[in-house]
């Protein structure tokens, strides 16, 4: 009798316990990113280019899918040799996307319906028709110091050839001659992106006071592009003259290939980590200021230890989201189920235990789930990149599951594409499948445009690939998205453990928990059923209840099924909840 008053007294004191444990997430740690490319999004004028009005226009649609912030790939000014991400004016906007104005609506309506806008950062160059790069070219010192210049190497016959043996990441030397300056200038990327010269303190300051000016307007955050090619090594370490790179060695001939080399020199430089670790202290300032913390991700196809430096290093703090690109980089629609699981195991295996891991299964470089994994995979890979734990990233369209578009050699307009000069294989390189016009509708060019024409083609199928039909489609890729994303707000999903498991070849199952609320989602990568016993899972017992099943599977939310022999079907995605 005694025993049972005293544990009567305790409860309260365990509840109260268990509640401050519950460690309060802030906006990022517990949102949806959604990444729009705004040249495909909505055009709004009928101009066959989305721009950012269009944006704007569609933000409750993001709103209606749960997300809570977005993230826009390049909306300055551009030459558009790379679409963008070569930045003529980094604090003007790009015309054909629209205004200052538009943009300062856009944040407005952001803000009314609280989602979070964060832009892209493209540091690692600027383009060729840049005011500072023109005024380089005029000799102005000031600009010419932002630039990375070096003296030809002249040969016995006389001829002039590039400083070193460096090659751009799209093949051919990553030096380029100017005849006004009598110097060639660095390019990682193509030539129209002179690199930056990251050693010069007006350069560093210059791009704070870039980030400052975007703060001010109203954004939440930004992602840092190629983040890894920022430094070349300190030349004055080799005495003046940067050195060449050493063979990869991988059996690549072709000396005009970017992996022809081992970029010791010219990738992953410790002086970028510290850029990232001052850039925080700029997003710290304003957190100061006014206490919304200021999102940083940064994109670097590296190493799991490289990629965590971007965490931050001792006493200083760098990007909340280095991204992780596993479901990306690492498998596919060929991979077997342990293949899944050791990749998803990796960032949370390197990953800081005090920080969190993020989800990320497409973006405007990559080509989409549907294609790399399969149209069956959709909800299943969605189901992956919403209830893992850590923060979800999702690229307009994967929410419905749309495919790669179809872009002849004529029609092709990625520099990735082009410089191929390969009609025949061009599409292996280029980029532009992955960027098609997003499809809202079966109208006209998927609803995206009015024009007669679209910057790229509308991919086959939108009739019935859309959001519009998807909508009242009682199951469908976007239905099955939007249960997701409500579950996700569930503790069990926010703050609940993690277990995984690949059954077999095929079936990759894990488990989230938190205070008794147990959770199972079950993906089958392949064709064949089978019968799987999860009760393999601690406290996984008797019945299991549906919550949200994929379009490939006949159970319906509420069935319920015996934990110890769940039927899962071919393709089949499923989560369920322990009863
Ligand atoms: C910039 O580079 C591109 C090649 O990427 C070239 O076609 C263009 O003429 C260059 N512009 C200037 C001003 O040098
Ligand atoms: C299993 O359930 C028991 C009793 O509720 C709980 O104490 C334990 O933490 C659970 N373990 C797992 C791995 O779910
Ligand atoms: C990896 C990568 O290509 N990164 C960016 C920086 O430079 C090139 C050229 O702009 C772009 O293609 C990228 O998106």
């Amino acid at each position: 009798m005694r025993v049972q008053v005293r544990n009567i007294l305790l409860l309260p004191i365990f509840f109260v316990l268990a509640i401050a444990q519950e460690k309060e997430l802030d906006w990022w740690e517990t949102t949806i990113f959604y990444q729009i490319y705004p040249r495909s999004f909505k055009d709004s004028n009928g101009d066959g280019i989305g721009d950012l009005n269009g944006i704007t226009e569609n933000l409750q649609y993001l709103k209606d899918l749960g997300i809570g912030a977005t993230w826009l790939s390049p909306i300055f000014k551009s030459p558009m040799y790379d679409f963008g991400y070569d930045i003529a004016d980094f604090y003007a906007i790009q015309e054909e996307y629209g205004t200052m104005e538009d943009f300062d609506r856009l944040i407005a309506k952001a803000n009314e319906l609280d989602i979070k806008i964060v832009l892209d950062f493209v540091p690692n160059h600027t383009s060729n028709e840049s005011v500072w790069f023109e005024e380089a070219l005029k000799g102005h010192e000031k600009y010419y110091d932002y630039f990375i210049w070096e003296d030809g190497v002249v040969d016995e016959n006389g001829n002039m050839h590039p400083p070193n043996n460096w090659v751009s990441v799209f093949r051919k030397s990553a030096w380029e001659y100017r005849e006004e300056v009598g110097k060639y200038y660095l390019h990682q990327f193509v030539i129209g992106q002179p690199d930056l010269n990251f050693r010069n303190q007006d350069v560093v300051e210059e791009m704070k006071n870039i980030v400052r000016f975007w703060l001010d307007k109203g954004v939440a955050g930004f992602r840092v592009d190629a983040i890894a090619h920022l430094f070349e090594v300190d030349k004055e370490l080799y005495g003046g003259r940067f050195p060449d790179e050493p063979l990869a060695g991988n059996g690549d001939d072709d000396p005009e290939n970017y992996g022809y080399l081992d970029h010791i020199y010219t990738k992953d430089q410790d002086e970028t980590f510290d850029m990232v670790y001052q850039w925080r202290e700029v997003f710290d300032e304003y957190k100061g200021k006014d206490g919304l913390t200021r999102v940083m991700m940064t994109e670097a196809y590296s190493s799991p230890q490289l990629t965590m430096r971007y965490f931050g290093e001792g006493d200083r703090e760098g990007a909340q989201m280095p991204f992780n690109f596993v479901l990306i980089s690492d498998v596919d629609g060929s991979s077997t189920a342990a293949e899944i699981k050791y990749a998803l195991d990796k960032f949370l295996t390197f990953k800081p235990i005090d920080k969190l891991s993020n989800w990320v299964a497409g973006n405007h470089d990559n080509n989409r789930v549907a294609s790399r994994f399969s149209p069956e995979m959709v909800d299943g890979i969605n189901m992956i990149v919403l209830l893992m734990p850590g923060i979800a990233v999702t690229y307009m369209g994967e929410e419905i599951g749309m495919v790669d578009g179809y872009v002849s050699w004529e029609d092709t307009v990625d520099p990735s594409g082009c410089n191929t000069d390969d009609p025949i294989n061009y599409w292996t390189a280029s980029r532009d499948p992955e960027r098609t016009p997003f499809q809202w509708n079966a109208e006209q060019n998927a609803g995206f445009s009015t024009g007669a024409a679209t910057w790229l083609p509308v991919a086959e199928g939108y009739e019935t690939l859309n959001v519009e039909v998807q909508s009242v489609t009682e199951r469908s890729n976007l239905n099955v998205y939007k249960k997701l994303a409500q579950l996700r707000t569930e503790p069990a999903f926010r703050h609940g453990r993690y277990e995984s498991v690949a059954f077999n070849n095929d079936v990759f199952a894990f488990k989230r928990w938190r205070n008794g609320e147990i959770y199972v989602v079950v993906v089958n990568f392949r064709g064949d059923s089978y019968t799987i016993d999860l009760s393999y899972f601690e406290n996984v017992t008797g019945q299991l209840e549906t919550i949200v099943s994929g379009i490939q599977s006949p159970k319906n939310a509420g069935e319920t099924f015996e934990a110890s022999r769940v039927e899962i079907l071919g393709s089949e995605s499923v989560v369920f909840k322990v009863l």
